[in-house]
């Protein structure tokens, strides 16, 4: 066990080296307070859901590899999960659903068909642990996906189904931020694109646009709901064309006035998601992040704390835009224990934040002002030696959660006490 008494000692004299820099190690705690991350629910069960028993994720060019005992199979299994997780991480968190987690009751509804009742007990759920809830629609592992376009399908009966369904999740999710007093970030992300180079992308990207359209012609009110879309580069089995590219988003909610999705997966290897956040604030009033780990051509690996990531952080602070940009994870792996996965992730989120909080920011502005890159560059590197952790290990223990290694433990027990008696 982490000593107490030690966490407090070291958290005093990391104190003192930030102040030595002009850093002030309480307020930028204040500051990671406030920050909400998002915990996707799909990492819980391998984005299978509760439609039947035996759901499984299928095609939309997503995968899960592993097969790590354990996995929630059933709602409450996932909020018991959910729950620990919550449990292991200081802060305040939120929890990202997929309409294929409704509380069906063994009741087949189909995606066009899904109602707020079907919510209520999230709801219900959200509200007593005190968090927002953010919410999207579940266009794949479906019949009407599986030729691999759904809102911007050339068969009409199939992009109305999917345009109703999305219509209904944008008011299933006003009704949770109505009812949790917090906006529900309502994120449209669909499979569709082709394997081999197609000849007709126009037609598919003029349904799209037209989908769109007609899933915001109903407005709701901002303080319930904020409507994002996420681009993609390409999916499995969408290597040739997807047709919501990061150009079409882009336009999209530029034009729209929406929150535009960016995951860290969803891009060429060498472009990082960091570097876009300026440029979009500029004509956007928010963002959705989706922080991911990609890895070659897999999009979701378990977020860890690395240049990418602190990128993205320090992006979000030194822009000032904690208030504009809403972080989520999105990864899902299967090959580790699942818990562990999301605490991970948290963690490593939460580290690059308070990395990015604990800079001097103005000092290095004006080295570079100045042309002294030298020196902005020397600051940079003596930054990665200071005590980061020390003041990390100190926000957990006020937090009342396990300090350093001390939540590993607890993951190993709840494995042998929860999850090792789930039937494989
Ligand atoms: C897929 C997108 C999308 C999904 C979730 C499950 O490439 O990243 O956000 O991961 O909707
Ligand atoms: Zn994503």
């Amino acid at each position: 066990m982490v000593e107490k008494e030690t966490v407090i000692n070291l958290y005093q004299n990391a104190k003192k080296q930030y102040a030595a820099l002009g850093i002030d190690t309480e307020d930028a705690l204040k500051k990671l307070e406030k920050i909400n991350i998002s915990l996707h629910c799909w990492q819980a069960d391998d984005v299978a859901g509760f439609e039947t028993p035996d759901a499984e994720l299928g095609g939309g060019g997503i995968q899960v590899t592993g097969n790590y005992p354990g996995k929630a199979k059933t709602i409450e299994q996932l909020r018991s999960d959910i729950e620990k997780v919550i449990n292991l991480l200081p802060g305040k968190q939120r929890i990202n659903l997929h309409a294929i987690y409704g509380d069906f009751k063994g009741e087949k509804v189909d995606r066009d068909k899904i109602e707020v009742k079907h919510f209520q007990s999230w709801i219900d759920w959200a509200k007593k642990l005190g968090i927002g809830i953010d919410f999207n629609p579940t266009c794949f592992s479906h019949p009407y996906a599986d030729d691999g376009f759904t809102l911007s399908s050339k068969n009409e009966m199939r992009r109305k189904f999917w345009v109703e369904h999305v219509k209904r999740t944008r008011k299933i999710a006003a009704e949770m931020g109505k009812q949790l007093g917090t906006p529900s970030v309502n994120n449209i992300w669909i499979p569709d694109g082709s394997k081999d180079i197609p000849v007709d992308r126009n037609t598919h990207r003029e349904i799209l646009k037209k989908s769109l359209d007609e899933i915001f012609a109903v407005e709701y009110p901002k303080e319930y709901l904020k409507d994002s879309v996420e681009s993609k580069l390409f999916g499995i089995g969408s290597e040739s064309m997807v047709v919501g590219s990061h150009e079409f988003y882009m336009g999209y909610a530029v034009k729209n006035n929406k929150l535009l999705c960016l995951d860290s997966g969803h891009f060429h290897p060498t472009e990082q998601i960091g570097d876009k956040i300026s440029s979009m604030l500029q004509f956007v009033d928010g963002l959705l992040l989706h922080v991911s780990r990609g890895v070659r051509w897999d999009s979701d690996h378990v977020v860890i704390f690395n240049d990418e990531l602190q990128l993205i952080t320090q992006e979000i602070v030194r822009c000032n835009a904690i208030d504009k940009v809403n972080v989520g994870l999105d990864y899902f792996d299967g090959s580790i224990n699942r818990i562990g996965a999301y605490v991970i992730g948290v963690r490593a989120t939460q580290l690059a934040f308070l990395f990015a909080l604990l800079e001097p920011t103005e000092k290095l502005i004006k080295f570079e002002e100045d042309g002294k890159n030298f020196e902005r560059l020397a600051f940079l590197e003596l930054l990665k030696n200071k005590p980061l952790g020390a003041v990390y290990d100190y926000y957990c223990l006020n937090n009342n959660v396990p300090v350093g290694e001390d939540y590993i433990a607890e993951i190993q027990k709840y494995e042998t006490d929860v999850l090792s008696k789930r039937a494989s």
